[in-house]
């Protein structure tokens, strides 16, 4: 095969799995926060040893969708597969504004880019890297409601299957 084919060949690969990491449905919600996208399966390896690695590549994005700030505070990521999800802290995300909740710890901030990063502070991975059997995966319910893998308070969902290492899907 020729440099030029194989590089073809490459590209042609790459967009297969962009294809496949198309939702398949547009993200929604019924509240002021959406579910956008996740990354359950972190790039690299999980664990090394007893050790957690990259805590905050496992993460999933959300967005303010409605026209003024809304406070993060007590709205809770449901994961179906755990009922102990702990409710998102304190963060003020501006109207239309993305947030990105990483597992792992760390000072919540915005970047220069402009999108907004809210840390969970677990010590370990949360959200499963294969998930076949859930639907949904992940549910944001709104402040006052429980982690008890019910729709109660459900305001927008997520599902995945399985999740390829680093690799972020549409909800
Ligand atoms: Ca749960
Ligand atoms: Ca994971």
């Amino acid at each position: 095969m020729s440099r030029t084919v194989r590089i073809a060949a490459v590209a042609s690969a790459a967009l297969s799995m962009v294809a496949l990491a198309t939702p398949s449905q547009a993200a929604s919600t019924t509240g002021a926060l959406m579910i956008t996208h996740v990354r359950p399966n972190a790039a690299g390896a999980d664990v090394s040893g007893t050790t957690q690695l990259n805590l905050n590549g496992e993460y999933f994005v959300i967005k303010n969708v409605t026209s003024r700030t809304v406070n993060t505070s007590g709205y809770i990521p449901d994961l179906t597969t755990n009922t102990y999800g702990r409710a998102l802290p304190t963060y003020y995300l501006p109207a239309g504004a993305k947030a990105y909740v990483h597992t792992g710890s760390g000072r919540n901030y915005r970047d220069s880019s402009g999108n907004h990063h809210i840390y969970r502070g677990y010590a370990r991975h949360i959200m499963p890297n294969t998930s076949t059997a859930k639907n949904p995966d992940l549910r944001l319910k709104k402040p006052g409601n429980r982690d008890d893998n019910t729709s109660t308070g459900s305001i927008s969902t997520c599902n995945w299957n399985t999740a390829a290492n680093g690799t972020t899907y549409g909800c």
